[in-house]
């Protein structure tokens, strides 16, 4: 993470409409791109908030996302109005609430070129980089279902394509090829047992490309970053909000889908160093797969139901390709925090699409079952 001081921190937070004065800015979160800080402000009963730096190496266009973010929102607490929620401070509990500049703007952008945008910060609310329990999966599954259903009569042509490709496999595959004829930083030779593994799998992995060309898949809005850490329960596991929304963009559910199991069904952490612990947490995907069919079965289509188990297998799939392309560029886009940490990154997402495909009877079958509870 940049530093920046706190008296430039605290100068930063009062570009925003916050009231009373900074007691402490703090970095916060574990997100891999953009810097987050809490803010505590030193007035009793005041709310804190979430000071972001947008990552514009990675978003070119940060008016863009920003634009992309305030229209879900918008649409977001639209719909909770609409179904009898009234009472605007649980609203800010259920979506992401972004503080105005001081003039009126979605985000300030500093002498340096960087971007900062403010929301609210949900009190009492956690989130989890692992799953420990079927409840937690549950919401989970449930806080995505409803995401999508939510959004699903908001106009797709009106959200920004903000990182082009972003879920394209094929785009993804093309890019790890590139890097391995370029290999700009000599990494190439330690990850031929990887490129290998990757390879072999090619064909397959272009399954929910294919099912979409043949037009089985509708184009939705998607969250695009599932991961369960994106989710955030309050004391007693209950959902509350869905966060983390710069990658919402049109694409297919079984993205949403696999991106979440990929999270949520590994008993090991996402950089697990010890491939050995990577082990399958198999009543966490049911309870999640619950969970989502008990807030998507309404719109969800027969093809999109069957695409679920590819997209379980793609992201953990593509997960490793991208870090594999960034270990072999040099690590210029995910935050690092020694020097293989992205190779580690691979070789456990990878590790997890062996362990996937292992199960994926089992995997279909509980699918199967939730499905057919509703007809
Ligand atoms: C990044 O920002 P964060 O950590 O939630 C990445 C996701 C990856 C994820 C892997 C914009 O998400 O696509 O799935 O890391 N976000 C972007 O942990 O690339
Ligand atoms: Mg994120």
């Amino acid at each position: 993470m940049s530093s920046f001081s706190s008296h430039q921190l605290s100068g930063l937070v009062g570009q925003f409409h916050v009231r009373g004065t900074v007691a402490s800015v703090m970095p916060f979160g574990s997100g891999h791109i953009n810097d987050t800080y809490r803010v505590q402000i030193d007035k009793p009963g005041e709310r804190s908030y979430l000071l972001q730096r947008v990552n514009h190496h990675v978003f070119s266009d940060v008016p863009a996302v920003m634009e992309n973010i305030r229209l879900v929102t918008g649409h977001l607490r639209a719909k909770y109005r609409a179904n009898g929620d009234s009472d605007e401070r649980l609203l800010d509990r259920k979506v992401l609430t972004l503080i105005p500049t001081k003039t009126d703007q979605f985000f300030y952008r500093d002498e340096q070129g960087n971007f900062w945008r403010m929301f609210v910060l949900l009190e009492n609310t956690r989130s989890y980089d692992i799953v420990g329990t079927p409840k937690q999966a549950r919401e989970g599954g449930r806080a995505f279902g409803q995401f999508q259903r939510l959004l699903s009569d908001l106009d797709a042509a009106l959200i920004r394509e903000v990182l082009p490709d972003f879920h394209h496999i094929g785009r993804r595959l093309d890019k790890l090829h590139r890097a391995v004829t370029a290999d700009a930083v000599q990494r190439c030779r330690r990850v031929g047992e990887e490129l290998a593994f990757i390879s072999k799998r090619e064909r397959r992995m272009h399954t929910v490309l294919q099912l979409a060309d043949s037009g089985e898949l509708p184009v939705r809005i998607i969250h695009n970053d599932t991961k369960f850490n994106n989710v955030l329960l309050d004391e007693e596991d209950r959902l509350q909000c869905v966060i983390d929304l710069d990658t919402v963009m049109p694409g297919y559910v079984a993205y949403d889908f696999g991106d979440a199991i990929r999270t949520i069904i590994n008993r090991a952490a996402e950089d697990e160093a010890d491939l050995r612990r990577i082990a399958l947490n198999i009543p966490l995907f049911e309870a999640y797969t619950e969970g989502y069919f008990e807030e998507a079965h309404p719109f969800l289509t027969v093809g999109e139901v069957d695409s679920l188990m590819e997209g379980v297998l793609l992201l953990p799939y593509m997960q490793a390709v991208r870090f594999l392309t960034d270990f072999l560029e040099g690590d210029h886009y995910f935050k690092t925090h020694h020097p293989d940490h992205n190779l580690q990154r691979a070789r456990a997402q990878l590790k997890l699409v062996e362990r996937l495909e292992a199960e994926e009877p089992a995997l279909l079958g509980i699918i199967n079952r939730v499905k057919s509870r509703y007809g």
